[in-house]
């Protein structure tokens, strides 16, 4: 029996996760059983948290993009088939790799054909992100071999779904439509939004049809490389726990506030900055996003009550030294956690540039 293979891609915050978390939602309740595929450079993963938080079967790639661990990919697949046997599995990878096509989902119709139906690249596009970056509005963005890859993940695409419709105008949309079908003009285009669940009908339709076979896109690997290891990763777990309860959000947006001042005055640009704090009773969670370091940060779900104990999971990813994103993260920790009386204990922290892409099988056709 074979299941659906469904790749939602995109640049950092995106929002690959929440758009994956909606399509699952969407398949289960026509009967479908999902998995859900993440994945890092690195562990400590704010997306796999907020997957499990759900409820759905995931598991986690970590230590590189899926294209150079091709092969943990398909163990990832074959475990959930043990434990929960999908008929579609719903993978993210990370937002800053390129080269997908080629490296994953060709290799994985010519070598599994028989085990996965491989749908069609999406390529999730943040709006305001996307008009800085095709000049269509003033603001920061990032330097040309960040905005390589960028670009090549568009170049791919079968289905460039924009997303976050509900942050627009009407002339905005119009604009960012009419650039993106002028420069992307291979792919399909969708505009929804993952928050509000707008048209995401016509994207998920979309889904359904087969892979295109096209010669892959020609890519750069040094410039690709050169690309990704401009961007710095962050990611860091602690156990904070306080002598009485205290308000988590509050605590989560002090925390953002105050490693976004720091990076501001080092000059880095935000790509994501991601936070969840799960108290160690219940099951709520809390998520604090930020997508710009310009930005304001928001919560797309808040904790119900105030906490003793939790699990804080940091991902930063930004560009910029890694070793400014971690001095930043440090003193910004140490100042909230002082303003909310709250202690902290390291369980992982790790910072570090991505290393050059080594993909395990390159196939530039299907
Ligand atoms: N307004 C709005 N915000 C959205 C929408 N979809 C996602 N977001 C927000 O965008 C931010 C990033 O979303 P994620 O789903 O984490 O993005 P991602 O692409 O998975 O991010 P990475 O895994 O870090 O690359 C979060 O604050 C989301 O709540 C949308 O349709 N509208
Ligand atoms: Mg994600």
């Amino acid at each position: 029996m074979s299941a659906d293979y469904i790749m939602v891609g995109g640049f950092l915050g995106a929002g690959k996760t929440t758009a994956m978390l909606r399509l699952a939602e969407h398949l289960t309740t026509r009967g479908r059983r999902v998995g859900l595929i993440t994945n890092d450079q690195s562990h400590g993963l704010v997306d796999t948290s907020m997957v499990a938080a759900r409820g759905y079967p995931v598991e986690e790639i970590t230590g590189g993009c899926f294209c150079c661990r091709f092969n943990s990919l398909t163990d990832a697949a074959d475990r959930l088939t043990r434990d929960a046997r999908p008929d579609v599995f719903l993978a993210e990878p990370v937002g800053s790799c390129t080269d997908l096509k080629a490296t994953v989902q060709y290799p994985l119709r010519r070598l599994y054909g028989d085990d996965y139906r491989v749908a069609p690249l999406s390529v999730l596009v943040d709006p305001m992100r996307a008009a800085r970056v095709l000049g269509l509005e003033a603001g920061r963005s990032f330097s040309p071999k960040v905005l390589y890859v960028y670009e090549k993940q568009l170049e791919e695409a079968g289905v460039i779904v924009i997303n976050k419709s509900d942050l627009l105008e009407t002339a905005q949309r119009e604009a960012l439509e009419q650039a993106l079908s002028a420069r992307f003009p291979q792919a399909q285009r969708v505009t929804v939004s993952a928050r509000t669940g707008a048209n995401l009908d016509d994207w998920f339709g979309r889904l359904s049809a087969p892979l295109a076979s096209r010669p892959a896109m020609e890519v750069d690997y040094d410039v690709y490389a050169e690309g990704e290891a401009l961007l710095g990763w962050l990611n860091a777990t602690f156990h904070v726990s306080a002598p009485s309860p205290f308000d988590g959000n509050l605590f989560l947006q002090r925390l953002a506030n105050s490693v976004r001042e720091r990076l501001a005055s080092a000059g880095v640009e935000i790509a994501h900055f991601k936070m969840t704090l799960a108290p160690d009773t219940g099951n709520d969670l809390a998520v604090l996003n930020l997508l710009r370091t310009d930005g304001r940060s928001e919560s797309p779900h808040r904790l119900a009550e105030a906490l003793t104990e939790g699990e804080l999971i940091v991902n930063l990813r930004a560009e910029g030294d890694p070793e400014d994103l971690h001095a930043a993260a440090v003193a910004g920790f140490e100042q909230a956690a002082r303003e909310a009386g709250v202690a902290a204990t390291v369980g992982h922290s790790e910072h570090f540039r991505p290393g050059r892409p080594q993909p395990t099988h390159r196939m530039a056709m299907p």
